[in-house]
């Protein structure tokens, strides 16, 4: 497949309801998308970094920086043959995951269509369907967040996670709890507790929670190995885990008993398929997580929630639950069993719809190939 040009545009899209974690709120994103057009099908990418250096250290900003001017340049003009030999060609850029991911999925699309088969097959997916939860925000108040699980809960989602922090956690497991005894329940601090709040997360374990995710520092493996020893619960890592040596470490140390898996966080596809296959390996399940996508990096999160350690629901739920409308059609869709049929036809499942993508664009740039 020769690479002829990559079209990148950001787009901003509205959330239909704000979404709050222990590091800020968000009420719309700017989403970079990257068009890759080949000698063959043309292949999407999306770009997950936050519009804040939040969640890690890249943005909607720094991102479309790097893609165009160091990480572009290297594929234009290339004849590559799979994704997987994308990370070779990016290599030399150091970091920059989200970057190099939204590049090295668009190459998979394309893989996927030039192959004839759907990108869940060409990962080497299993599942025919994806078990999905729900990441809920932080609200204004209890009473807000006991009415949206309840909504989640009929719609059939199998696993409600609530974002916590410092005073929005135990006082507001033990509302949840009374109202709902016996749903699936997780938690996800996102850094937000320091080895001093080690007693406090101990009572998280009344709650029967299914795990705890990310509760101490974003790059962190010794800090929460030393609180897993103390608790019943199952840690779970997100932030600290972006490539198969650090889960390899995570598990070694015993800092988690699970493991997220975000295409963006680890840089793409190839490095996903590698966390998720060492993690099989060593007995730890996996789930992936989500950034707010749209339908592009939500259509590539269905694909590797198909592959055969996904055994956990995950953050991959329905695009109406983000957008009014989304970019894909179909858009994204959950039974009320919970889960996402995963799409059998070639590629990546779902028709980017580029005339909606092209009125929500605010900027637009074209890298070509070296002539
Ligand atoms: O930590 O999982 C996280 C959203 C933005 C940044 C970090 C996280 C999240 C989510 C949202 O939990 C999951 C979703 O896309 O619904
Ligand atoms: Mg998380």
């Amino acid at each position: 497949m020769k690479i002829e040009s990559i079209v990148l545009r950001e787009i901003r899209l509205p959330l239909v309801h704000f979404f709050e974690t222990s590091f800020g709120r968000t009420t719309e994103r700017r989403i970079v998308l990257v068009e890759m057009r080949t000698d063959g099908p043309t292949g999407w990418g999306e770009c997950t970094a936050g519009e804040h250096p939040f969640f890690s250290e890249e943005t909607t900003d720094s991102a479309w920086h790097v893609i165009e001017h160091e990480l572009a340049p290297l594929l234009a003009g290339r004849d590559v043959a799979h994704g997987r030999d994308c990370p070779a060609l990016l290599a030399r850029v150091r970091g920059n995951a989200m970057a190099k991911a939204s590049l090295e999925n668009a190459l998979w699309d394309v893989e996927a269509q030039a192959a004839g088969v759907s990108l869940s097959k060409l990962l080497g997916g299993t599942r025919a369907t994806i078990p999905t939860g729900v990441s809920i925000g932080i609200q204004d108040s209890p009473e807000a967040l006991l009415e949206k699980i309840a909504t989640e809960v009929s719609a059939g989602y199998q696993r409600i996670k609530l974002k916590c922090k410092p005073g929005w956690d135990v006082t507001i497991f033990e509302a949840v709890r009374e109202k709902f005894p016996d749903i699936t329940l997780s938690c996800d601090a996102n850094s937000a507790y320091r080895p001093d709040d080690f007693e406090h997360i101990a009572k998280f374990d009344d709650f029967g929670l299914l795990m705890i995710e990310q509760p101490l520092w974003d790059d962190d493996f010794y800090y929460h190995s030393l609180l897993q020893k103390r608790l019943t619960t199952a840690l779970c890592l997100d932030e600290s885990i972006r490539n198969r040596r650090h889960a390899c470490a995570a598990i070694e140390m015993k800092s988690c008993r699970i493991l997220n898996i975000k295409l963006g966080r680890v840089g793409g596809f190839s490095e996903a398929i590698a966390v998720h296959d060492v993690a099989a390996r060593l007995g730890v399940p996996v789930w992936c997580g989500g950034m707010l996508e749209s339908g592009i990096g939500r259509a590539h999160n269905v694909a590797l929630s198909s592959m055969p350690n996904f055994q956990l629901p995950g953050d991959v739920s329905a695009s109406r639950r983000y957008w009014e409308q989304d970019v894909v059609a179909p858009e994204i869709t959950v039974g009320a069993n919970g889960e996402i049929v995963v799409p059998t036809i070639a590629g990546r499942g779902y028709e980017v719809d580029v005339d909606r993508i092209e009125k929500l664009t605010v900027r637009k740039t074209e890298v070509n190939m070296r002539v």
